[in-house]
């Protein structure tokens, strides 16, 4: 409440210009002279030549850098971890590591790959303890925020399915958790309820209408049962705009933002790929008249997913996959609204009240996918019994 105080915000302003950046609006702006003394610090050759801030992330930091020579020049990617959300940075990159590792040497040359800073580390801690790393950035490639076709819910379907299986044989110890209780949906749900009663910004009255809406569907919080699934690795944070599309042939490159890559159920990953794929507009459209489920993606998406899956999953784990979206679309419309109840700490946001914006967009999605609730349990059906016909013994 105090830090939403003008004059405070106005001090956290000041900070952060002495920190060499600046902040607004949730989207942090690097100078040119701490990217290029940033860079410096990883095993890169070439001269700071520009730099560009990707905005498309909620959580993380990303600029997309260009350094050259005599003999031509290159881009990276450079991300600063917000330590604020993942606590424990270096776990998380000793993750990100292995999972970039495991997936290369399945011959996946262009997926992710980690640049060592000139300490041998896979990461760079700034003087303001900052994490940062650096990887080649990935050419030719295309990225959404909306699906403009059913080859992009399919392909992306498919990558994350293949990245799953990938993982299946990954060796040693378990990941480390990088988020607990990241898709402990009950727990978000307490959270939601804890921040409405609370009301620290006043924001109460302003969200009341879903009040109901969101009451009615509580039993969504215990409608995956975890604790009856296998624990795979699983990528946890599956939209669409995380795997890049070839630009030429739409098919599945990479998968990228692997923060959340940590032991999980695939019923989250699958739910989410619906929940962004199948949304006919982007997660923060003011006009909910056009925001619906789309039944020929879901179609796509799901054949995409079982085509790469289909010899890993259990017959439970596909019992489970029509109501997996409507979970995952509660859940964050949830936690939209609950950020937007605390004033905005989680979500980068761009503009004042993105938050409930976005929370109402998930809400009308999940009403939408109810309406076709039968529809997606007949395509799984389908879809999985042909498979299972043609399945090698
Ligand atoms: C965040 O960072 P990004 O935009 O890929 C969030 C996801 C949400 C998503 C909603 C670590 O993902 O859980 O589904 O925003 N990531 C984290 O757009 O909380
Ligand atoms: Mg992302």
């Amino acid at each position: 409440m105090i830090l939403s105080h003008p004059v405070c915000k106005y001090f956290n302003y000041c900070l952060n210009w002495k920190e060499n950046f600046l902040s607004y609006g949730g989207l942090t702006i690097y100078a040119d002279e701490k990217v290029a003394n940033l860079v410096q610090n990883f095993s890169v050759s070439g001269d700071f030549i520009s730099q560009k801030r990707n905005g498309t992330g909620n959580v993380n930091d990303t600029i997309v850098v260009k350094l050259g020579n005599h003999a031509g020049s290159k881009k990276f990617t450079l991300q600063r971890i917000n330590h604020q959300v993942f606590k424990e940075p270096e776990k998380l990159m000793d993750n990100y590591s292995r999972v970039t590792q495991h997936i290369q040497s399945k011959g996946k040359h262009k997926s992710l790959s980690l640049i060592p800073s000139k300490c041998g580390k896979t990461y760079f801690k700034d003087e303001h303890e900052n994490f940062w790393r650096m990887m080649p950035y990935i050419d030719d490639v295309s990225c959404y925020e909306v699906a403009e076709k059913s080859l992009h819910a399919y392909e992306a379907a498919k990558a994350f399915g293949d990245f799953q299986v990938s993982l299946s044989d990954l060796p040693g110890d378990p990941l480390n958790l990088t988020i607990p209780d990241f898709h402990n949906t009950s727990l978000r749900f307490f959270d939601y309820e804890k921040s409405k009663s609370y009301n620290f910004q006043n924001r109460k009255d302003e969200t009341s209408d879903l009040d109901n809406f969101i009451l009615q569907r509580e039993h969504l919080c215990t409608a995956i049962e975890t604790d009856k699934l296998p624990v795979r690795i699983v990528h946890n944070d599956t939209k669409l705009n995380n795997v890049l599309l070839d630009q030429t042939t739409g098919e599945g490159v990479s998968v990228i933002d692997l923060d959340t890559v940590m032991p999980g159920c695939v019923l989250h990953d699958f739910g989410d790929l619906v929940r962004t794929i199948c949304n006919t507009s982007d997660e923060s459209e003011k006009d909910l008249s056009k925001v619906n489920f789309d039944t020929e993606f879901f179609k796509s998406l799901t054949n995409g997913y079982l085509d790469a899956t289909q010899n890993m999953l259990e017959q439970n784990e596909v019992e489970g996959l029509a109501i997996s979206p409507l979970v995952i679309t509660f859940e964050l419309g949830v936690r939209f609204l609950t950020d937007y109840l605390n004033g905005d700490n989680y979500f980068k946001i761009r503009y004042p009240g993105q938050n409930l914006d976005r929370a109402r967009v998930q809400f009308k999605l999940l009403k939408s996918m109810e309406d076709s609730g039968d529809l997606m349990q007949d395509v799984i059906r389908k879809e999985w019994e042909s498979r299972k016909q043609f399945k090698p013994r």
